[in-house]
């Protein structure tokens, strides 16, 4: 077949979040997907450990899947969504606000998590202008937060590299810290016990900026990208409280713990805080089409809905927001979702998934290791050469030796598997990672 075979030339592609120059003398090609497995041009199977990239939540290539998003190409291929609207837009909005807990119940279309949070953060600095307080733009986010790579979701985001020579990015930013502590958390199980009372550094932010000059507060209920740092017990619910206080938007940016990863619709379920906003993507189509949005509560949408009837709300949207092949896989995956019961399978899961991994600990170089809902990380000790070199070992010795694809943040293995997973899987899974961390050590 020639859209698997293996291309002759590299050079053209200048490739996302890679080591261009090392990728192009040994690539790790995938050219074909189903299920749980990858497969190489040359024919080579790999197992997924982590759903392509957090999004692949129902598996690869899934027949109905697969069979709506072909439908819809060829009943209708576009339809512009400013000023018109295609069916499936609607069905897929109330079926996600129904999802969604509380009042939670508008659902904004883009189609990236990074799209979704600048949507997010746009829509919460121009709430409070047309509620007539336009003094609060500041925007707070979190040391090792990951919110996509727009402007906004870097200024915001706290991973250095993302930011670091990009210049000032928006002006009004602070952060709130970290919430990892090795020494108080090593090894952990789901949710710390430690590190709760970190969320009142808000207290600080606040007495330091004055809650009037501030918009909201975005975080991850698990922070994903830097490594699977699972909120500390009662910390979520705190900073509820502290932004409730002072009437401080509080937004979730559940691009990754939406849909299934912690064994619920949304981390904002299983933990019983209902933010502001949700930002999701990827698991919202399993990762086939592109798609990603924000849901709102009703006081949000509906603080924008004044002026005259024919005059646009809301000065914002993408020529591919609510595309309809998107909102055809959301659909479906929805359904696939909900048929198969993957999120009470998470669920299930955790402790088959946390025991596994941690069966890791006591291996060369392992520093940590954290588990939480369907997500694993394990941080291995850095190479004497510098810190990221053995991560990215880790994975070229994975994909290339032991048929296996996860992700790395620095040094650290991230695993994160579809939800469809058996538990044999998941043993072969953890079989094949000590290998590679045996291999590297
Ligand atoms: N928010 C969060 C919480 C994310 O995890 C984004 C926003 C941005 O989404 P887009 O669709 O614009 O990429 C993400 C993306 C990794 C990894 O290795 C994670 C993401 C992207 C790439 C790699 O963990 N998350």
């Amino acid at each position: 077949m020639t859209t698997s075979a293996a291309p002759n030339n590299l050079e053209a592609y200048w490739m996302p979040f890679t080591s261009n120059r090392s990728f192009k003398k040994a690539p790790r090609m995938l050219a074909r997907a189903k299920d749980m497995h990858y497969w190489t041009p040359e024919g080579r199977k790999l197992l997924d450990g982590a759903a392509g990239l957090w999004c692949v939540n129902a598996g690869h290539s899934r027949e109905p899947i697969v069979k709506a998003i072909q439908e819809q190409a060829a009943e209708m291929d576009f339809s512009p969504p400013f000023q018109f609207g295609n069916p499936k837009a609607f069905q897929l909005a109330t079926r996600i606000a129904a999802m969604a807990p509380g009042d939670l119940d508008h659902v904004f279309f883009a189609n990236s998590g990074s799209e979704a949070v600048d949507t997010a953060l746009k829509m919460a600095i121009g709430y409070w202008n047309v509620q007539g307080q336009g003094g609060r733009q500041r925007l707070i986010g979190r040391v090792r937060g990951y919110h996509g790579v727009g402007f906004g979701g870097i200024s915001v985001g706290g991973l250095s590299p993302n930011r670091k020579i990009y210049g000032t990015m928006l002006a009004a930013v602070d952060h709130l810290p970290a919430t990892y502590n090795r020494v108080e958390q090593a090894f952990s199980r789901g949710e710390p016990e430690w590190g709760a009372h970190l969320a009142d550094e808000l207290e600080n932010l606040v007495a330091l900026h004055d809650a009037s000059t501030i918009a909201a507060v975005i975080v991850e209920p698990m922070a994903g990208s830097t490594g699977v740092i699972a909120p500390p017990k009662g910390y979520l619910q705190k900073l509820r409280q502290i932004c409730d206080k002072h009437g401080i938007l509080l937004i979730f940016d559940e691009v990754i713990t939406g849909f299934g990863r912690l064994g619920y619709a949304f981390a904002a379920e299983r933990y019983g805080v209902i933010p502001d906003m949700i930002c999701f993507a990827k698991g919202i189509t399993s990762g086939t089409v592109p798609m990603g949005g924000v849901i709102a509560r009703k006081g949000i949408y509906d603080a924008f809905m004044k002026g005259p009837d024919h005059a646009v709300e809301l000065f914002h949207g993408y020529t591919y927001s609510a595309h309809p092949l998107a909102c055809a896989a959301g659909l479906a995956t929805l359904d696939v979702y909900e048929k198969e019961g993957l999120f009470e399978r998470a669920r299930k899961l955790e402790p088959i998934w946390a025991d596994a991994v941690h069966s890791l600990k006591g291996l060369p170089g392992v520093a940590d290791i954290r588990t939480i809902g369907m997500a694993g990380a394990i941080d291995l000790a850095p190479s004497p050469v510098g810190p990221g070199k053995r991560g990215f070992e880790a994975m070229d010795e994975a994909y290339h030796k032991q048929d296996l694809l996860f992700r790395i943040a620095g040094d650290t293995l991230v695993l994160s598997p579809p939800l469809i997973i058996s538990e044999a899987q998941i043993g072969e899974t953890v079989e094949k990672t000590a290998k590679v961390i045996k291999a590297v050590a």
